[in-house]
């Protein structure tokens, strides 16, 4: 077996193990045919392999991007070890854990909600103010209003260790982003399906000991993700302010609707970021994701130590991105 051949087989495996397709088990037993092409492809911010995995699984059985995205941001939501989202994200500097997300599906709908407590899944509550309501945003404590009412349940998201990393903050209390090191680990995740329908989503707890009531990119159509399905989609990591100030995702969808690959558009983003605002962008971290319609991807960011997970033809792995900044 030839190394890649060796590797996809490996992968396979290793998905099946992870019981995540009956239909890569036929793949592999020959009686079903892999799909033909670069599609189905889902691609996330930093190492969000099991994000992707939960996605891939949608996707390999002929599901809809949107569907696969919301499943793979619910990943890191959950997880108490991610500190940047959802369950067990750093509180703002009060000690409040507030939670941005967006999503978009194929047909350019789209739902957000911003500044919301208590509940450990903001993206499904954005897909249900995309589906249920007839507004896009929704914010503090109206979005925990319309989350209880569609039946999320109210929780404590402030785990342990969370609740420590921010009493040891609080003994400085500086509010100082540092570049990769915040453990930013934002997720955006942006898939096309075997169908060619494009979607992403995106879902964070923001910057770590943010001021309260302070809403990032994440939650913002065109900043913290884009999705046009004539185009693609692309989703952004870091900074927030940097990202809001420049619409990073619309500006890469944009590029890419005039014919860029994306990763010459994601490149395209980041130069605007260190041309407009040198000296933030010396100081912070900025890293987007595209990916196109037909299946191509890129990345970039403007230091070194951005990564993504991308899941494609059955292989999940982890891509170290480029950067404007060589250190
Ligand atoms: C924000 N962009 O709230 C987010 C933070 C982030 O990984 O990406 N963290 O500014």
């Amino acid at each position: 077996m030839n190394s890649r051949r060796k590797f996809l087989h490996t992968s396979l495996l290793g998905a099946l193990a992870a019981g995540t397709s009956d239909f890569w088990g036929d793949v592999l037993n020959g009686a079903a045919a892999p799909p033909k092409g670069n599609l189905p492809v889902v691609i996330a911010t930093w190492d969000n392999r099991r994000a992707t995995a939960a996605a891939w699984d949608i996707l390999s059985k002929g599901g809809r991007a949107l569907d696969a995205v919301e499943a793979g941001a619910r990943i890191p939501e959950a997880d108490p070890k991610d500190t940047s989202v959802g369950y067990g994200g750093f509180p703002d500097r009060d000690g409040h854990v507030t939670l941005d997300a967006c999503i978009m599906d194929e047909f350019g709908n789209a739902g957000s909600v911003n500044f919301l407590q208590h509940i450990m899944h903001p993206i499904s509550v954005a897909r249900r103010v995309m589906e249920k309501t007839p507004h896009v945003m929704l914010s503090g404590e109206g979005a925990l209003q319309f989350a209880l009412s569609e039946g999320f349940k109210k929780e404590n998201l402030l785990t342990e260790e969370a609740r420590k990393a921010w009493e040891n903050w609080k003994i400085k209390s500086e509010y100082k982003p540092v570049i990769n090191i915040e453990r930013h680990d934002t997720i955006g995740i942006v898939a096309i399906d075997a169908q060619r329908r494009v979607a992403g989503a995106c879902s964070t707890s923001g910057m770590a000991f943010k001021m309260h009531g302070r809403v990032g990119d994440s939650p913002i159509i065109g900043a913290g993700m884009y999705a046009d399905n004539e185009v693609g989609a692309a989703a952004a990591t870091g900074l927030g302010e940097m990202v809001l100030k420049t619409l990073g995702s619309f500006l890469i969808v944009e590029e890419m609707r005039r014919g860029k690959h994306p990763q010459k558009a994601a490149e395209e983003a980041i130069r605007r970021l260190a041309r407009k605002y040198p000296q933030q962008s010396e100081k912070n971290q900025v890293g987007y994701i595209a990916l196109d319609n037909r299946g191509r991807h890129g990345a970039f960011s403007l230091h070194p130590g951005f990564n993504y997970a991308l899941f494609q033809q059955a292989a999940n792995q982890v891509l170290e991105a480029g950067s404007y900044f060589n250190k």
